[in-house]
């Protein structure tokens, strides 16, 4: 059985979101926003089948992918690039890479107790957030 990681999840802490940002090459004032939002996560799995709804008062975005199956990411109200993403399992932990312009780009979802944590790579920059069950 592998980990569920449905259910409705909010931000609690984020290390280093700044860099992670900058390295996108996001501008200051949409920076200075985005920095103090509390995003809203709202996964559903089902099978191999996932969507992640990503909620906030400024930009929301929206995902849906199959384990293994590549698509195409627009990243709409994000940095606007395209990439070409596939996620997959690594043990418990749910991982995309997202091949485009933007080396090392991608994230990891796994959850310990009963904490989400993602972390997003881009370049040289990792930021980890931990989102808690509303
Ligand atoms: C852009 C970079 C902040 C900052 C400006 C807008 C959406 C895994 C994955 C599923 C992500 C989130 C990426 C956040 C990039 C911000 C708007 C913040 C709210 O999540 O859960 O897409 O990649």
């Amino acid at each position: 059985m592998p980990v569920d990681f449905s259910g409705t999840w909010n931000l609690v802490c984020s290390d280093n979101f700044e860099g992670y940002m900058l390295a996108l090459g996001i501008d200051f004032a949409t920076r200075k926003i985005a920095k103090r939002l509390k995003p809203q996560k709202v996964i559903e799995q089902e099978g191999d089948s996932f969507s992640i709804q990503t909620t906030s008062a400024f930009r929301s975005y929206f995902v849906q992918f199959k384990i293994g199956e590549e698509f195409e990411e627009d990243n709409k109200g994000l940095d606007h690039r395209k990439c070409k993403s596939v996620v997959t399992w690594d043990n418990d932990k749910l991982v995309c890479v997202q091949t485009g312009d933007k080396k090392n780009r991608g994230w990891t979802h796994w959850i310990e107790g009963d904490q989400l944590y993602l972390e997003l790579c881009c370049e040289e920059q990792v930021c980890t957030q931990i989102y808690k069950s509303a």
